[in-house]
């Protein structure tokens, strides 16, 4: 029925100072509330809920810099974010990180990036997302730090988010995959040539590809010369017919089929070191329904299987 029994630890981080739609800091409650410990428990799998790591709230706060915002408070959460992550591997667990906007992953990717340098061993990353979040607050047009995570692991920047962990970056363009990506800003095209990244698949290689081929070679490429990888799922991947309740919805995204699929390859090849899941916003949702299929594709990428 499913995957060698794992230790998890879930770690939920209710940040929404990096989107500017409120409500994805109700993600985790969300997602617990549709039965997160229970079902990977029934799967077989010993799983510790570790709670909410604290984050400010907006109204509490300045804005700061109107081309990172909100940059000092989210680098603070990454921080500790970043720091459960590392006490978690240390311990042999599973980090289940649950969002919370996109912005969390500079510091869950940093946390366990370090864990494994400090065993000389790098790790590869696959980022599942309707967009790139390549973005600097140079190219940002919004000013949201949420669109920044993934430039910030590769170095390009913000650079209080790049420098967690004292390191820089975080991953290798060639360890790092993106998956499903549909809507990206013109400057951020120049980024991701900065950046000398060279896999990306698009929702136009699915269509034309297929799930199944994509996630094969993503995962070779994100598996190469590395301990293993780190998944950052941002909901909004999934088409908004399936996926209503996130921050940032965008036609044309993967099928509920699709995304079990890419789900369930990963567990098969049982090399994924960490998971997150992020902007998931019950505010927007439909009866907790993106809740519920966040559940249903961690329990695929954590060895449940159809038959
Ligand atoms: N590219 C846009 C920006 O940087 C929007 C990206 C952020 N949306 C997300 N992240 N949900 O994946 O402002
Ligand atoms: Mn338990
Ligand atoms: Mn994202
Ligand atoms: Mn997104």
């Amino acid at each position: 029925q499913s995957l060698p029994p794992r230790k998890i630890r879930i770690i939920g981080v209710p940040l929404d100072l990096g989107a500017s739609r409120r409500g994805v800091d109700m993600g985790p409650s969300a997602v617990r509330v549709a039965g997160l410990e229970a079902r990977l428990e029934a799967l077989g799998h010993n799983v510790a809920d570790g709670g909410n790591i604290s984050v400010a709230i907006a109204e509490t706060k300045h804005v700061g810099e109107e081309h990172a915002r909100y940059l000092k408070e989210i680098t603070e959460t990454c921080t500790r974010a970043a720091d459960q992550v590392i006490e978690t591997l240390e311990h042999g667990m599973t980090p289940v990180i649950l969002g919370g906007d996109h912005s969390v992953a500079a510091g869950s990717v940093s946390g366990v990036a370090e864990h494994y340098r400090r065993q000389n061993q790098k790790i590869g990353l696959i980022w599942i997302d309707a967009h790139s979040d390549l973005n600097t607050p140079e190219t940002s047009p919004s000013g949201n730090v949420h669109g920044m995570p993934l430039a910030a692991l590769l170095g390009l920047g913000p650079e209080s988010l790049a420098n967690i962990c004292g390191f820089s970056p975080k991953i290798l363009p060639e360890n790092t995959v993106l998956i499903g990506v549909r809507d990206i800003d013109a400057t951020e095209k120049e980024n991701i040539k900065r950046t000398g990244l060279t896999e990306v698949y698009t929702m136009r290689d699915i269509d034309e590809r297929g799930m199944r081929t994509v996630m094969e070679e993503a995962l070779r490429s994100a598996g190469r010369g590395t301990a293993g990888y780190h998944v950052s799922l941002d909901m909004d991947w999934i088409d908004p017919e399936d996926a209503p309740g996130v921050g940032t919805p965008v036609r044309g995204g993967a099928t509920y089929r699709e995304a079990h699929l890419a789900m369930e390859i990963i567990a098969d090849h049982g090399r994924m070191l960490s998971l997150e899941v992020v902007e998931v916003n019950p505010v927007i949702d439909e009866h907790n329904r993106t809740a519920d299929l966040a559940v249903e594709l961690i329990s695929s990428a954590f060895g449940k299987k159809i038959l």
